[in-house]
């Protein structure tokens, strides 16, 4: 399997998050990527390719344009007030406050475009940003020109953006693009298959009321878990979309025989609702040593996700998400691959 990838990444780094109250560098950091593509070397997985510049035809028709123009100037503006380091928003508007006018100054509006604190902009912020949306829609049109399947090694992860904000180390959703990119090129339906331990709020919020995006979550229950908000099994969408969200939310200890059992279930689904291609937002935080997450898979669990996957019998094209045990996503993520390809 040929794998997409942009040492543009490296530029997003040295970025600070608020865990458990204090600012510390962020979990979701360079090496993240760089063991992973190691790896996929070491195993000889395939070829390892460079994106081609995409515009932002595919991402305004997920996202709204007022934010997708609101990003790249997100460090100008902060440079612009006299600060460096990392750019973090700090107050939202909540329940009782306007959020139907963007304010002016730049923390206000880092504010208004997102929902979380962990959500930082250096210099090079942007530009990895940008790269990751051309990483996957590269691996997309690859799966497109006939591949059975391809891997976008994206960096920044996605998942959490939504429509009109960002979030949980998310910016622009790369998944959701994908998605959106193979429905403009002719596709019918896309299935998008979530198997980071975090819901994806961000893919479910922008296809919530379609049908032509079906979305299936699996992922730690948001009574206990980031990102609270979202992601409870009576969430199944609406309208014209209903039916067509899924989520498997699972406790804290959550170990393989449950975990595998919810997939097991969704791939059914999946099968029944006979998408063109697959799109699996791959987050391999479901660890057991995951420095962040509370699920229990192990390291030879990953291969048989990739082996379920494949017998799907689809065109699959996998999204990097997260994982955080730095030392292990290499093995982790590419064990994902590993398992499809040999399955
Ligand atoms: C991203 B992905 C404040 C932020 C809380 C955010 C977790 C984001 C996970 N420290 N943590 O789904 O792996
Ligand atoms: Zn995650």
């Amino acid at each position: 399997m040929k794998t997409v990838f942009s040492p543009r990444h490296l530029g997003h780094s040295n970025q600070l998050e608020l865990v458990a109250g204090a600012i510390v560098p962020a979990f979701e950091k360079p090496s993240r990527a760089q063991y992973i593509h190691d790896r996929i070397i070491d195993v000889g997985l395939g070829p390892i390719i460079g994106p081609d510049e995409y515009d932002l035809s595919s991402a305004s028709r997920v996202h709204r344009q007022d934010y997708l123009d609101f990003l790249p100037t997100v460090y100008p503006r902060w440079k612009e007030a006299g600060r460096d380091g990392t750019a973090l928003p700090f107050t939202w508007p909540t329940r009782g406050l306007r959020g139907d006018v963007v304010p002016e100054f730049i923390d206000g509006a880092l504010g208004y475009y997102s929902f979380d604190a962990g959500i930082g902009f250096v210099e090079g912020t942007w530009d990895a940003v940008k790269s990751s949306h051309d990483v996957a829609l590269t691996a997309a049109n690859l799966v497109k020109g006939g591949e059975r399947t391809a891997y976008a090694l994206c960096r920044p992860p996605g998942h959490h953006a939504g429509a009109g904000f960002m979030g949980g180390y998310c910016y622009i959703n790369n998944a959701a693009v994908a998605a959106q990119w193979f429905l403009d090129q002719g596709a019918s339906r896309i299935a998008i298959l979530d198997v980071d331990y975090h819901h994806g709020n961000g893919t479910q919020e922008i296809f919530y009321r379609r049908k032509d995006v079906q979305v299936i979550n699996f992922h730690a229950d948001p009574m206990q878990e980031y990102p609270y908000f979202l992601g409870h099994a009576d969430e199944k969408g609406e309208g014209e979309g209903e039916g067509f969200n899924l989520n498997y939310p699972m406790r804290w200890g959550t170990t393989w025989e449950s975990w595998s059992a919810a997939l097991e279930d969704g791939c059914r689904k999946l099968v029944d609702y006979g998408p063109d291609v697959v799109i699996v937002s791959l987050g391999v935080d479901t660890f057991e040593k995951d420095p962040i997450s509370k699920f229990k898979l192990k390291t030879e669990d990953f291969p048989k996700i990739g082996e379920r996957i494949r017998k799907l019998g689809l065109p699959t094209l996998f999204v990097q998400e997260g994982g955080y045990a730095v030392a292990e996503i290499g093995v982790n993520a590419v064990g994902v691959l590993q398992g499809f390809e040999n399955a």
